[in-house]
C-alpha cells in the first residue's frame, strides 16, 4: 500500500492524480496546509522539509518531489502507459518535460507564492512577484506555442504522467492571471486531462473546479 501525504490545491494533487490514474493500492493522509500542518511535527517525522506532497513506499521509506512521486508510479505501473519505456524515442521528451515543469516553471511559481524567501530587502516582494510573474508568463507562452504545433498533450497524441503535472500547475493562476485566455493550448490539455474519468473522481475533493475560460 502506498500513503499519499496530502492537503488541497498543492503540489501534492499530480502525485494524487498519478496514483488513481494507474489503479496503484493506495491511501491518504491529510496533512492540511491552511492548518500549517505540514510544520507540525507529526509530518515532519515523515518529511523534515515540511513540503508535501510525500509518498511512503509499500516496501518502506518515503520519497517527495511530485515529478518523482508521478515518474515512479508510472514506471512501476506500465500497463497504464503513463511514461514511455527507456528505449521509447518518447522517452527524452518525456523526461524533458517532467524536469522542466518541476525544475523551471514550479520554482518560478514558488518565488512568486514565497517571495520572502528570495529577497532580505523589507521592501522587496513586489519586486520578487513581479519577476516571476514575468517568467511565469513567458515559460508558459512557450510551453503553449509547443501544444500549438505538436499537441494537445505534451507529447502529441501520446497521454503521460507529465500532463497532468502540467494541468495542476494550470490551474495555480494566482502567479498567471487569465492563462487559459492568454494560452488556450495549455486550455485545451487541461480539458482533456480534467475530463479523464481518475481526475475527475479525484478533482473535487482536491478543490480544483472545472476548467474554467
Ligand atoms: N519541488 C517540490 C515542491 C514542494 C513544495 O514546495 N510544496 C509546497 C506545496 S505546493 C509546500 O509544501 N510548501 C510549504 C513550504 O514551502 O513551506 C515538489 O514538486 O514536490
Amino acid at each position: 500500500m502506498y500513503t499519499l501525504y496530502w492537503s488541497h490545491n498543492s503540489a501534492s494533487v499530480a502525485a494524487h492524480y498519478c496514483l488513481e490514474e494507474v489503479g496503484a493500492p493506495y491511501d491518504l493522509v491529510l496533512v492540511d496546509m491552511a492548518e500549517e500542518a505540514h510544520k507540525k511535527p507529526e509530518f515532519l517525522k515523515v518529511n523534515p522539509a515540511g513540503k508535501l506532497p510525500a509518498l511512503k513506499l509499500p516496501e518502506g521509506g518515503t520519497i517527495t518531489e511530485c515529478a518523482a512521486i508521478s515518474l515512479l508510479i508510472a514506471d512501476r505501473f506500465p500497463q497504464a502507459g503513463l511514461a514511455p519505456a527507456a528505449a521509447d524515442p518518447q522517452r527524452g521528451p518525456f523526461l524533458m518535460w517532467l524536469f522542466h515543469l518541476n525544475n523551471t516553471l514550479q520554482p518560478a511559481m514558488l518565488r512568486y507564492y514565497y517571495p520572502e524567501r528570495i529577497t532580505t530587502e523589507a521592501n522587496g516582494t513586489g519586486g520578487v512577484q513581479q519577476k516571476a510573474k514575468e517568467e511565469i508568463a513567458a515559460l508558459w507562452s512557450r510551453i503553449d506555442a509547443h501544444l500549438a504545433k505538436n499537441g494537445p498533450y505534451l507529447l502529441g497524441d501520446k497521454y503521460s504522467a507529465a500532463d497532468p503535472l502540467l494541468y495542476m500547475l494550470s490551474t495555480w493562476q494566482e502567479c498567471c492571471p487569465d492563462l487559459y485566455k492568454r494560452f488556450p493550448s495549455v486550455r485545451r490539455l487541461a480539458e482533456k486531462v480534467r475530463a479523464r474519468p481518475a481526475i475527475a473522481r479525484i478533482a473535487e475533493m482536491n478543490q480544483v473546479g472545472p476548467v474554467a475560460a
